[in-house]
């Protein structure tokens, strides 16, 4: 254990940062990259709501004819909802947010702010590109594109433009904070920079093996270099990236939680050393387990899939002290509030502030979709449960539920900042989170329950001449659910616009962001160089032997979907 040692005096900072507004670059580069990631999230989720509609027994009695608006295909309109919600609108708001909290933590400008706009450049270009690609009816092969499908080129070439895009972010970010340790030597870094860092090192790492994938067999294949291409070694290659993606996303939300909820909740983060042990935990067993998206895959080992869900349980590990963590934080508050018997706390929460409300709508989905994760990480129940609508009432919990919900808080105060302008309306928001809520929980308790029943996924049920009659009430219960969650979705883009161009109140919350860390914090933690090298060790380890089963085991020729003839 190291003894904390006297803190050094405190450097003046380089840049002064008002507390209710932003300075104009900031609120430009933070703006541009959080107000396309909400857009990427209206049109993304504004398919959902559809593909539930065609799931439907009900509605498929009721309206025959009913098709998703502007998209004439089923699968068309699934890549859309899935690659602009699940890629475009995570990274965009991702990079924003992680921009925000990098300079005001560290009270300084990034490294390079040219560099920083060069890189958004690179990423709106890609999604223009996907976009084109998808709308223009040539790339409808689903936000995992995995081959023998083949898309238009653009479609890769779109995805590449945001990968390379995300790396000089993370670039900046690492330089950000290099400029930083060297006039803050021997303190603590802010935990919410820590745990940027590690975000961006782990996304660093796991982008690598679906770079590999898209620019050595993708991107080739469409354009016709390659004749064939080996649907396993794609599947390997994009869960190495795939499982890393999702702690990608859940990371900022937890940064939310752990540094900006309790300010939010005026309580103290219960262990702020316990924290940067679990983001360490969650950056280092995140590539280690992706195999578990492969259960059902042929081309996988029994052992890589046995030693792969073993590491899946450890990685629920951070995920159980960030509920300790967090809970017992809330705790605090709830007790500030006047709670008094065991469980009181829980209710004794401040449900009516739509930046709290958000995170803890979150946090209950996460509490349901974490517990569903756990189910279908054991090998025997994913072989019953893969495939089946199961899988995406899990996701729509943390990923559309945790996640989206706090980013959708973080958007109610980092907004108005943005515009200097407070949020157009609480009242409207509280109506939107509360929505999203119960339509997740009935979403993913439809969708879970019509998956044990057997109904598949990734599947245009009207078009499906049989659907198990004990799943049909549950189909209708998630269509249910989609009119619920389309007006959460209208009453967002109403606040959003609302605060961008008719708010006039000025904004009253400034950012919650500590600009130190506690002086008491094992400053070993630090060690960036050691958690990269255990983070290779085990990605190598883990991966290595199911890239060498996946070598040379097929060769099929690029397929494009309706056009059910090799493409060469
Ligand atoms: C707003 C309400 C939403 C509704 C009603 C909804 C509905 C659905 C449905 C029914 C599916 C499954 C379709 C199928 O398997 O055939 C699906 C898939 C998916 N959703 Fe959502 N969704 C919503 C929001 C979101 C959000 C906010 C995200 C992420 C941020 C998201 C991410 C995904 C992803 C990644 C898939 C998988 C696509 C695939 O299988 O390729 N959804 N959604
Ligand atoms: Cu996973």
């Amino acid at each position: 254990m190291q003894v904390a040692s006297p803190l050094p005096q405190r450097q003046p900072s380089s840049l002064a940062f008002p507390k209710l507004a932003m300075l104009m670059e900031e609120r430009t580069l933070v703006g541009a990259h959080v107000l396309t990631g909400m857009l990427a999230l209206l049109l993304g989720s504004l398919m959902g709501p559809f593909q539930t509609f065609r799931r439907s027994p009900f509605v498929k009695e009721a309206f025959p004819d009913l098709q998703i608006p502007f998209f004439s295909f089923y699968y068309q309109a699934l890549t859309i909802h899935g690659v602009m919600n699940a890629l475009f609108f995570t990274t965009f708001f991702i990079v924003g947010f992680t921009y925000f909290i990098t300079q005001r933590s560290l009270e300084r400008p990034l490294w390079n702010r040219t560099l920083a706009w060069v890189s958004y450049a690179m990423m709106f270009v890609g999604l223009a590109l996907v976009l084109f690609a998808i709308g223009s009816g040539q790339a409808s092969v689903l936000y995992t594109f995995y081959p023998s499908l083949v898309a238009h080129p653009t479609f890769y070439i779109g995805l590449v433009l945001l990968v390379v895009g995300s790396w000089l972010v993370g670039a900046n970010v690492f330089m950000t904070y290099a400029a930083w340790r060297k006039e803050h030597p021997g303190e603590r870094v802010p935990l919410a920079v820590f745990a940027a860092i590690a975000n961006f090192i782990m996304w660093i790492v796991a982008t690598f093996g679906v770079a590999v994938e898209v620019l050595f067999m993708l991107l080739p294949l469409s354009l016709g270099w390659l004749k064939t291409t080996d649907p396993q070694m794609g599947r390997v290659l994009f869960w190495f990236f795939g499982h890393p993606l999702v702690y990608f996303w859940l990371i900022p939300a937890y940064i939310s939680w752990y540094t900006m909820l309790p300010k939010q909740v005026g309580s103290k983060l219960f262990s702020d050393g316990l924290a940067r042990v679990a983001f360490l935990m969650l950056v280092i067993f995140s590539v280690p387990v992706g195999v578990h998206h492969l259960f059902s895959d042929p081309g996988v080992s029994s052992v890589m899939k046995g030693i792969h869900t073993v590491f899946t349980f450890v990685v629920a590990v951070p995920s159980f002290l960030t509920a300790f963590n967090i809970g017992a934080t809330l705790e605090r508050a709830g007790r500030q509030r006047g709670a008094r018997r065991a469980l009181d706390w829980l209710w004794h929460q401040d449900f009516g502030n739509p930046v709290v409300a958000a995170q803890l709508a979150g946090m209950i989905l996460f509490i349901a979709g974490g517990f569903s994760g756990i189910i279908q990480a054991s090998l025997t129940l994913n072989i019953a449960l893969h495939n089946t609508s199961w899988v995406p009432g899990h996701f729509h919990m943390t990923l559309a539920g945790a996640v989206t919900l706090t980013y959708i808080g973080i958007a109610y105060w980092i907004v108005p900042l943005i515009r200097n302008r407070a949020l157009w309306s609480k009242k409207v928001a509280l109506a939107q989170i509360y929505t999203w809520l119960v339509g997740m929980l009935i979403f993913g308790h439809g969708m879970g329950a019509a998956g044990i029943a057997g109904v598949p996924r990734r599947t245009d049920l009207s078009n499906a001449p049989y659907v198990n009659p004990d799943a049909a009430f549950f189909l209708n219960t998630s269509a249910i659910s989609g009119v619920i969650l389309l007006i959460s979705l209208v009453l967002l883009l109403v606040n959003l616009v609302g605060t961008l161009f008719f708010s006039k109140e000025p904004v009253t919350e400034g950012a919650p962001v500590d600009t130190v860390g506690p002086a008491g914090s094992p400053l070993w933690l630090e060690r960036w160089g050691l958690w990269v090298g255990i983070i290779l060790v085990l990605a190598a380890v883990a991966w290595l032997p199911v890239v060498a089963d996946a070598l040379g085991t097929f060769a099929s020729p690029g397929y494009t979907p309706f056009v059910p003839n090799p493409l060469k």
